[in-house]
Protein backbone atom coordinates (compact mmCIF):
# COMPACT_ATOMS: atom_id res chain seq x y z
CA UNK A 1 0.00 0.00 0.00
CA UNK A 2 2.82 2.66 1.08
CA UNK A 3 4.85 1.76 -1.91
CA UNK A 4 1.69 1.91 -4.67
CA UNK A 5 1.00 5.44 -2.61
CA UNK A 6 4.70 6.84 -3.00
CA UNK A 7 4.19 5.78 -6.67
CA UNK A 8 0.95 8.11 -7.36
CA UNK A 9 2.45 10.83 -9.80
CA UNK A 10 2.83 14.35 -8.21
CA UNK A 11 0.09 16.46 -10.38
CA UNK A 12 1.30 19.29 -12.15
CA UNK A 13 -0.46 22.78 -12.17
CA UNK A 14 0.51 25.65 -14.34
CA UNK A 15 -1.15 28.87 -13.46
CA UNK A 16 -0.81 32.12 -15.31
CA UNK A 17 -0.58 35.50 -13.55
CA UNK A 18 0.26 33.56 -10.36
CA UNK A 19 1.91 36.59 -8.87
CA UNK A 20 -1.53 37.89 -8.99
CA UNK A 21 -3.93 38.24 -6.18
CA UNK A 22 -6.25 34.60 -7.19
CA UNK A 23 -2.34 33.45 -8.55
CA UNK A 24 -1.38 33.91 -5.36
CA UNK A 25 -3.82 32.42 -3.40
CA UNK A 26 -3.97 29.15 -5.83
CA UNK A 27 -0.76 28.34 -5.62
CA UNK A 28 -0.96 28.22 -1.77
CA UNK A 29 -4.28 25.59 -1.83
CA UNK A 30 -2.63 23.56 -4.68
CA UNK A 31 0.83 23.33 -2.84
CA UNK A 32 -1.22 22.05 0.46
CA UNK A 33 -2.99 19.38 -2.05
CA UNK A 34 0.33 18.02 -3.03
CA UNK A 35 0.61 19.21 -6.47
CA UNK A 36 3.81 21.17 -8.10
CA UNK A 37 2.87 24.26 -9.00
CA UNK A 38 4.55 26.17 -11.34
CA UNK A 39 3.48 30.06 -12.30
CA UNK A 40 4.20 32.53 -15.29
CA UNK A 41 4.92 36.34 -14.62
CA UNK A 42 6.28 38.73 -16.81
CA UNK A 43 9.19 39.86 -14.25
CA UNK A 44 10.08 36.58 -13.10
CA UNK A 45 14.01 37.38 -12.55
CA UNK A 46 13.25 41.12 -11.51
CA UNK A 47 11.83 40.97 -8.07
CA UNK A 48 10.14 38.10 -5.51
CA UNK A 49 6.40 38.48 -5.99
CA UNK A 50 5.46 40.46 -2.82
CA UNK A 51 2.38 38.10 -2.75
CA UNK A 52 4.25 35.20 -2.91
CA UNK A 53 6.04 36.47 -0.31
CA UNK A 54 3.29 37.44 1.58
CA UNK A 55 1.34 34.14 1.78
CA UNK A 56 4.93 32.32 2.73
CA UNK A 57 5.36 29.85 -0.87
CA UNK A 58 8.50 32.04 -2.66
CA UNK A 59 10.73 29.13 -3.60
CA UNK A 60 7.86 26.90 -3.06
CA UNK A 61 6.38 27.34 -7.36
CA UNK A 62 8.59 27.21 -10.07
CA UNK A 63 8.68 30.55 -11.70
CA UNK A 64 9.01 31.50 -15.55
CA UNK A 65 8.97 34.74 -17.46
CA UNK A 66 5.85 34.60 -19.76
CA UNK A 67 3.57 37.11 -21.88
CA UNK A 68 0.84 35.72 -23.19
CA UNK A 69 1.06 38.09 -26.10
CA UNK A 70 3.91 35.75 -26.87
CA UNK A 71 2.59 32.75 -28.43
CA UNK A 72 6.04 30.56 -29.39
CA UNK A 73 6.87 31.27 -25.44
CA UNK A 74 3.46 30.23 -24.39
CA UNK A 75 3.58 26.76 -26.45
CA UNK A 76 7.13 26.68 -25.57
CA UNK A 77 6.31 26.11 -21.72
CA UNK A 78 3.28 24.41 -22.43
CA UNK A 79 5.64 21.71 -24.06
CA UNK A 80 8.26 22.25 -20.97
CA UNK A 81 6.13 21.27 -18.46
CA UNK A 82 3.73 19.35 -19.41
CA UNK A 83 0.82 20.18 -17.17
CA UNK A 84 -2.32 18.04 -15.75
CA UNK A 85 -3.87 21.18 -15.10
CA UNK A 86 -3.84 24.48 -16.45
CA UNK A 87 -5.47 28.20 -14.44
CA UNK A 88 -4.97 30.77 -16.82
CA UNK A 89 -5.65 33.73 -14.36
CA UNK A 90 -3.04 36.33 -16.34
CA UNK A 91 -4.26 39.19 -17.94
CA UNK A 92 -4.86 43.28 -17.67
CA UNK A 93 -8.08 42.70 -14.94
CA UNK A 94 -8.50 46.77 -14.58
CA UNK A 95 -11.48 47.61 -15.66
CA UNK A 96 -11.02 51.50 -16.06
CA UNK A 97 -7.79 50.63 -17.60
CA UNK A 98 -9.24 48.92 -19.97
CA UNK A 99 -10.12 52.01 -21.80
CA UNK A 100 -7.45 53.55 -22.07
CA UNK A 101 -5.61 50.26 -23.82
CA UNK A 102 -7.87 48.31 -25.91
CA UNK A 103 -5.77 46.91 -27.89
CA UNK A 104 -3.48 45.69 -25.46
CA UNK A 105 -6.15 44.22 -23.74
CA UNK A 106 -7.95 42.89 -26.41
CA UNK A 107 -4.55 41.16 -27.35
CA UNK A 108 -3.93 39.93 -23.71
CA UNK A 109 -7.43 39.11 -22.37
CA UNK A 110 -8.95 37.85 -25.46
CA UNK A 111 -6.31 36.42 -28.13
CA UNK A 112 -3.93 35.66 -25.41
CA UNK A 113 -6.37 33.01 -24.46
CA UNK A 114 -6.53 31.35 -28.13
CA UNK A 115 -2.47 30.97 -27.68
CA UNK A 116 -2.91 29.37 -24.74
CA UNK A 117 -5.61 26.68 -25.67
CA UNK A 118 -3.84 26.30 -28.89
CA UNK A 119 -0.42 25.14 -26.95
CA UNK A 120 -2.37 22.99 -24.66
CA UNK A 121 -4.41 21.70 -27.91
CA UNK A 122 -0.98 21.07 -29.46
CA UNK A 123 1.36 20.10 -26.56
CA UNK A 124 -0.63 18.64 -23.88
CA UNK A 125 -4.32 17.91 -25.24
CA UNK A 126 -5.12 15.67 -21.61
CA UNK A 127 -4.72 18.26 -19.56
CA UNK A 128 -8.15 20.22 -17.45
CA UNK A 129 -7.82 23.88 -18.54
CA UNK A 130 -9.64 26.52 -15.95
CA UNK A 131 -10.18 30.10 -17.80
CA UNK A 132 -10.63 33.33 -15.63
CA UNK A 133 -14.32 34.30 -16.83
CA UNK A 134 -15.54 37.44 -15.45
CA UNK A 135 -19.10 38.37 -14.35
CA UNK A 136 -18.31 42.21 -16.63
CA UNK A 137 -19.18 40.07 -19.43
CA UNK A 138 -23.25 40.50 -17.84
CA UNK A 139 -22.84 43.87 -18.35
CA UNK A 140 -25.79 45.59 -18.70
CA UNK A 141 -27.51 42.24 -19.08
CA UNK A 142 -31.28 42.53 -18.56
CA UNK A 143 -31.54 39.84 -15.96
CA UNK A 144 -30.40 39.84 -12.18
CA UNK A 145 -29.42 38.01 -10.63
CA UNK A 146 -27.06 37.12 -13.42
CA UNK A 147 -26.92 32.57 -13.63
CA UNK A 148 -24.87 30.90 -16.40
CA UNK A 149 -27.50 30.76 -18.93
CA UNK A 150 -28.15 34.45 -18.89
CA UNK A 151 -27.56 37.10 -22.08
CA UNK A 152 -24.03 38.88 -22.35
CA UNK A 153 -24.07 42.45 -22.79
CA UNK A 154 -20.61 43.91 -22.12
CA UNK A 155 -19.69 47.24 -21.94
CA UNK A 156 -16.13 48.06 -21.39
CA UNK A 157 -13.02 46.45 -23.91
CA UNK A 158 -12.16 44.21 -20.80
CA UNK A 159 -15.34 42.58 -20.93
CA UNK A 160 -15.60 42.33 -24.70
CA UNK A 161 -12.22 40.43 -24.55
CA UNK A 162 -13.42 38.76 -21.64
CA UNK A 163 -16.09 37.49 -23.74
CA UNK A 164 -14.05 36.38 -26.45
CA UNK A 165 -11.94 34.26 -24.32
CA UNK A 166 -15.19 32.59 -22.54
CA UNK A 167 -16.36 31.97 -26.08
CA UNK A 168 -13.07 30.30 -27.13
CA UNK A 169 -13.00 28.29 -24.46
CA UNK A 170 -15.91 26.53 -25.15
CA UNK A 171 -15.12 26.06 -28.53
CA UNK A 172 -12.04 24.14 -27.94
CA UNK A 173 -13.76 22.36 -25.21
CA UNK A 174 -16.77 21.18 -27.95
CA UNK A 175 -14.64 20.93 -31.16
CA UNK A 176 -11.57 19.35 -29.95
CA UNK A 177 -12.86 17.85 -26.30
CA UNK A 178 -10.30 19.44 -24.28
CA UNK A 179 -11.59 19.40 -20.70
CA UNK A 180 -11.70 23.27 -20.72
CA UNK A 181 -13.95 25.32 -17.80
CA UNK A 182 -14.88 28.91 -17.84
CA UNK A 183 -15.69 29.92 -14.05
CA UNK A 184 -17.75 33.54 -14.34
CA UNK A 185 -16.69 34.75 -10.88
CA UNK A 186 -18.21 37.95 -9.53
CA UNK A 187 -16.05 40.28 -8.19
CA UNK A 188 -13.77 38.81 -4.84
CA UNK A 189 -11.47 40.80 -3.00
CA UNK A 190 -8.68 40.10 0.21
CA UNK A 191 -5.69 41.61 1.54
CA UNK A 192 -3.68 41.23 -1.40
CA UNK A 193 -5.73 42.53 -3.59
CA UNK A 194 -4.63 45.68 -5.89
CA UNK A 195 -5.04 49.58 -4.30
CA UNK A 196 -6.32 49.72 -8.15
CA UNK A 197 -8.95 48.54 -7.03
CA UNK A 198 -12.77 50.38 -5.22
CA UNK A 199 -12.29 48.11 -1.71
CA UNK A 200 -8.12 48.18 -1.22
CA UNK A 201 -8.62 51.77 -2.11
CA UNK A 202 -11.20 52.50 0.43
CA UNK A 203 -9.78 50.64 3.36
CA UNK A 204 -6.11 51.48 2.60
CA UNK A 205 -7.37 54.98 2.06
CA UNK A 206 -8.95 55.10 5.31
CA UNK A 207 -6.81 53.42 7.63
CA UNK A 208 -4.05 56.41 6.17
CA UNK A 209 -6.55 59.01 7.03
CA UNK A 210 -7.03 57.40 10.47
CA UNK A 211 -3.39 57.36 10.93
CA UNK A 212 -2.64 61.11 9.90
CA UNK A 213 -0.88 59.83 6.61
CA UNK A 214 -3.64 60.99 3.78
CA UNK A 215 -6.10 63.84 3.91
CA UNK A 216 -9.22 62.27 1.94
CA UNK A 217 -10.60 59.54 0.03
CA UNK A 218 -11.36 60.80 -3.82
CA UNK A 219 -13.70 58.21 -5.09
CA UNK A 220 -15.81 57.74 -8.44
CA UNK A 221 -19.81 56.02 -8.81
CA UNK A 222 -20.62 55.10 -5.17
CA UNK A 223 -23.92 54.10 -6.64
CA UNK A 224 -22.82 51.11 -8.47
CA UNK A 225 -23.36 47.91 -6.39
CA UNK A 226 -21.10 44.83 -6.71
CA UNK A 227 -21.36 41.09 -5.32
CA UNK A 228 -18.16 41.11 -3.35
CA UNK A 229 -16.96 38.22 -2.09
CA UNK A 230 -13.22 36.48 -0.48
CA UNK A 231 -10.85 35.91 -2.87
CA UNK A 232 -9.69 32.32 -0.55
CA UNK A 233 -13.61 31.24 -1.68
CA UNK A 234 -13.66 31.19 -5.17
CA UNK A 235 -9.76 29.72 -5.81
CA UNK A 236 -11.40 26.57 -4.37
CA UNK A 237 -14.26 26.93 -6.64
CA UNK A 238 -11.63 27.35 -9.41
CA UNK A 239 -10.10 24.11 -8.62
CA UNK A 240 -13.13 22.11 -7.47
CA UNK A 241 -14.31 22.89 -11.36
CA UNK A 242 -11.08 20.91 -12.96
CA UNK A 243 -12.18 17.82 -10.45
CA UNK A 244 -15.48 17.24 -11.88
CA UNK A 245 -15.66 14.86 -14.97
CA UNK A 246 -16.97 17.06 -17.28
CA UNK A 247 -15.79 20.36 -18.30
CA UNK A 248 -18.00 22.75 -17.57
CA UNK A 249 -19.40 26.77 -16.91
CA UNK A 250 -20.13 27.94 -13.57
CA UNK A 251 -20.80 31.24 -11.95
CA UNK A 252 -18.91 31.73 -8.12
CA UNK A 253 -20.42 34.75 -6.53
CA UNK A 254 -22.24 35.27 -2.93
CA UNK A 255 -25.63 35.87 -4.28
CA UNK A 256 -25.81 39.58 -2.32
CA UNK A 257 -24.99 42.89 -3.89
CA UNK A 258 -24.16 46.08 -2.21
CA UNK A 259 -23.17 49.78 -3.46
CA UNK A 260 -19.82 51.10 -3.07
CA UNK A 261 -21.49 53.68 -0.99
CA UNK A 262 -22.58 50.86 1.19
CA UNK A 263 -18.48 49.01 1.40
CA UNK A 264 -17.26 52.84 2.23
CA UNK A 265 -19.73 52.95 5.24
CA UNK A 266 -18.89 49.66 6.80
CA UNK A 267 -15.32 49.73 6.02
CA UNK A 268 -15.24 53.51 8.24
CA UNK A 269 -17.03 51.89 11.22
CA UNK A 270 -14.42 49.19 11.29
CA UNK A 271 -11.78 51.73 11.24
CA UNK A 272 -13.40 54.03 13.94
CA UNK A 273 -15.30 56.72 11.71
CA UNK A 274 -18.81 57.87 12.05
CA UNK A 275 -19.97 59.18 8.66
CA UNK A 276 -22.74 61.74 7.66
CA UNK A 277 -23.33 62.21 4.13
CA UNK A 278 -24.19 65.17 2.03
CA UNK A 279 -25.36 65.93 -1.43
CA UNK A 280 -25.63 62.96 -4.11
CA UNK A 281 -24.37 62.05 -7.56
CA UNK A 282 -20.70 63.98 -7.96
CA UNK A 283 -21.79 66.61 -5.09
CA UNK A 284 -21.40 63.59 -2.67
CA UNK A 285 -19.26 64.00 0.44
CA UNK A 286 -19.12 62.45 4.10
CA UNK A 287 -17.72 63.84 6.71
CA UNK A 288 -16.69 62.22 10.05
CA UNK A 289 -18.90 63.33 13.06
CA UNK A 290 -16.32 62.71 15.84
CA UNK A 291 -13.88 65.10 14.11
CA UNK A 292 -15.63 67.15 11.94
CA UNK A 293 -13.38 66.49 8.95
CA UNK A 294 -14.14 65.71 5.46
CA UNK A 295 -12.83 62.15 4.83
CA UNK A 296 -14.48 60.85 0.96
CA UNK A 297 -15.23 62.96 -1.98
CA UNK A 298 -16.44 62.13 -5.02
CA UNK A 299 -14.76 62.56 -8.10
CA UNK A 300 -16.27 63.02 -11.77
CA UNK A 301 -12.44 61.96 -13.01
CA UNK A 302 -13.00 58.49 -11.40
CA UNK A 303 -16.69 57.79 -12.96
CA UNK A 304 -16.05 55.13 -16.33
CA UNK A 305 -17.08 56.09 -19.75
CA UNK A 306 -19.54 53.37 -18.85
CA UNK A 307 -20.14 51.70 -15.73
CA UNK A 308 -22.78 48.94 -14.66
CA UNK A 309 -25.22 49.82 -12.17
CA UNK A 310 -25.77 46.37 -10.51
CA UNK A 311 -23.70 43.16 -10.80
CA UNK A 312 -25.04 39.96 -9.10
CA UNK A 313 -25.05 36.57 -9.30
CA UNK A 314 -27.05 33.16 -8.80
CA UNK A 315 -23.96 31.27 -7.57
CA UNK A 316 -27.04 27.41 -7.52
CA UNK A 317 -25.45 26.02 -10.19
CA UNK A 318 -22.06 25.77 -8.52
CA UNK A 319 -23.95 25.21 -4.86
CA UNK A 320 -25.59 21.89 -7.10
CA UNK A 321 -22.82 20.36 -8.72
CA UNK A 322 -19.48 21.54 -6.99
CA UNK A 323 -20.66 21.78 -3.93
CA UNK A 324 -19.26 25.20 -3.34
CA UNK A 325 -20.87 28.46 -1.62
CA UNK A 326 -19.13 31.63 -0.92
CA UNK A 327 -17.93 31.26 2.98
CA UNK A 328 -17.23 34.71 4.37
CA UNK A 329 -19.98 37.30 3.94
CA UNK A 330 -19.63 41.23 3.05
CA UNK A 331 -20.23 42.12 6.45
CA UNK A 332 -16.85 39.75 7.08
CA UNK A 333 -14.99 40.73 4.05
CA UNK A 334 -14.90 44.39 4.62
CA UNK A 335 -14.01 43.94 8.76
CA UNK A 336 -10.89 41.67 6.87
CA UNK A 337 -9.74 44.18 4.56
CA UNK A 338 -10.25 46.97 7.04
CA UNK A 339 -7.63 45.23 9.65
CA UNK A 340 -5.38 44.06 7.48
CA UNK A 341 -4.88 47.83 5.67
CA UNK A 342 -4.49 49.63 9.32
CA UNK A 343 -2.13 46.64 10.86
CA UNK A 344 0.10 46.89 7.62
CA UNK A 345 0.33 50.70 8.07
CA UNK A 346 0.73 50.92 11.47
CA UNK A 347 4.08 47.92 11.14
CA UNK A 348 5.41 50.16 8.75
CA UNK A 349 5.25 53.40 10.31
P1 LIG B 1 -4.46 40.43 -10.91
O1 LIG B 1 -4.44 41.67 -11.74
O2 LIG B 1 -4.12 40.52 -9.47
O3 LIG B 1 -3.48 39.34 -11.58
C1 LIG B 1 -3.39 39.16 -12.96
C2 LIG B 1 -1.94 38.93 -13.32
O4 LIG B 1 -1.85 38.79 -14.74
C3 LIG B 1 -1.04 40.09 -12.98
O5 LIG B 1 -0.53 39.93 -11.68
C4 LIG B 1 0.05 40.05 -14.04
O6 LIG B 1 1.18 39.46 -13.45
C5 LIG B 1 -0.51 39.08 -15.11
N1 LIG B 1 -0.46 39.66 -16.45
C6 LIG B 1 -0.93 40.86 -16.86
N2 LIG B 1 -0.69 41.04 -18.17
C7 LIG B 1 -0.08 39.92 -18.60
C8 LIG B 1 0.43 39.50 -19.86
N3 LIG B 1 0.43 40.29 -20.94
N4 LIG B 1 0.99 38.28 -19.96
C9 LIG B 1 1.08 37.48 -18.86
N5 LIG B 1 0.65 37.83 -17.64
C10 LIG B 1 0.07 39.05 -17.52
O7 LIG B 1 -5.88 39.76 -11.12
P2 LIG B 1 -6.70 38.76 -10.15
O8 LIG B 1 -5.76 37.82 -9.53
O9 LIG B 1 -7.63 39.55 -9.33
O10 LIG B 1 -7.59 37.99 -11.23
C11 LIG B 1 -7.11 36.84 -11.91
C12 LIG B 1 -7.87 36.70 -13.23
O11 LIG B 1 -9.26 36.58 -12.96
C13 LIG B 1 -7.73 37.90 -14.18
O12 LIG B 1 -7.71 37.41 -15.50
C14 LIG B 1 -9.01 38.71 -13.93
O13 LIG B 1 -9.36 39.45 -15.08
C15 LIG B 1 -10.00 37.58 -13.64
N6 LIG B 1 -11.10 37.92 -12.76
C16 LIG B 1 -10.85 38.48 -11.53
C17 LIG B 1 -11.90 38.74 -10.67
C18 LIG B 1 -11.66 39.36 -9.33
O14 LIG B 1 -12.64 39.84 -8.73
N7 LIG B 1 -10.46 39.35 -8.80
C19 LIG B 1 -13.29 38.42 -11.06
C20 LIG B 1 -13.42 37.82 -12.36
C21 LIG B 1 -12.36 37.58 -13.17
P3 LIG B 1 2.71 39.96 -13.71
O15 LIG B 1 2.69 41.46 -13.58
O16 LIG B 1 3.44 39.25 -12.63
O17 LIG B 1 3.05 39.48 -15.07
P1 LIG C 1 -14.50 46.01 -11.23
O1 LIG C 1 -13.77 46.42 -9.87
O2 LIG C 1 -14.45 47.08 -12.25
O3 LIG C 1 -15.86 45.54 -10.83
O4 LIG C 1 -13.60 44.83 -11.76
P2 LIG C 1 -13.38 47.84 -9.27
O5 LIG C 1 -13.09 47.59 -7.84
O6 LIG C 1 -12.33 48.53 -10.08
O7 LIG C 1 -14.73 48.69 -9.43
C1 LIG C 1 -15.96 48.34 -8.80
C2 LIG C 1 -16.95 49.48 -8.90
O8 LIG C 1 -16.49 50.56 -8.08
C3 LIG C 1 -16.68 51.78 -8.78
N1 LIG C 1 -15.76 52.80 -8.24
C4 LIG C 1 -14.41 52.75 -8.32
N2 LIG C 1 -13.58 51.83 -8.82
C5 LIG C 1 -12.24 52.05 -8.73
N3 LIG C 1 -11.39 51.12 -9.17
N4 LIG C 1 -11.74 53.18 -8.15
C6 LIG C 1 -12.55 54.17 -7.64
O9 LIG C 1 -12.08 55.19 -7.15
C7 LIG C 1 -13.96 53.94 -7.72
N5 LIG C 1 -15.03 54.63 -7.31
C8 LIG C 1 -16.11 53.94 -7.63
C9 LIG C 1 -16.42 51.41 -10.23
O10 LIG C 1 -16.96 52.41 -11.10
C10 LIG C 1 -17.12 50.07 -10.30
O11 LIG C 1 -18.47 50.26 -10.57
C11 LIG C 1 -13.11 43.80 -10.91
C12 LIG C 1 -11.81 43.29 -11.53
O12 LIG C 1 -11.22 42.37 -10.63
C13 LIG C 1 -12.07 42.59 -12.84
O13 LIG C 1 -10.87 41.97 -13.30
C14 LIG C 1 -13.15 41.52 -12.61
O14 LIG C 1 -13.43 40.87 -13.83
C15 LIG C 1 -14.41 42.14 -12.02
O15 LIG C 1 -14.07 42.76 -10.79
C16 LIG C 1 -15.48 41.10 -11.74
Amino acid sequence: MAKRLSQRPVRRALITGIAGQDGAYLARLLLQRGYEVYGTTRQAAAQEPWRLEALGIVGKVKLSALDLADARGVEELIAEVRPHEVYNLAGLSQVSRSFGEPVETGNVDALGVSRLLEAVRLRAPEARYYQASSSEMYGRAGEIPQRESTAFHPVSPYAVAKLYAHWITVTYRDAYGLHASSGILFNHESPLRGLEFVTRKITDGLARIRLGLQERLELGNLAARRDWGYAEDYVLGMWLMLQQERADDYVLATGRAHSVQDFVDLAAAALGFDLAWEGEGTGARAFDRRSGRQVVAVSPRLYRPLDIDEVRGDPGKARRQLGWQAEVKFETLVEILAQADLRRLKQAA
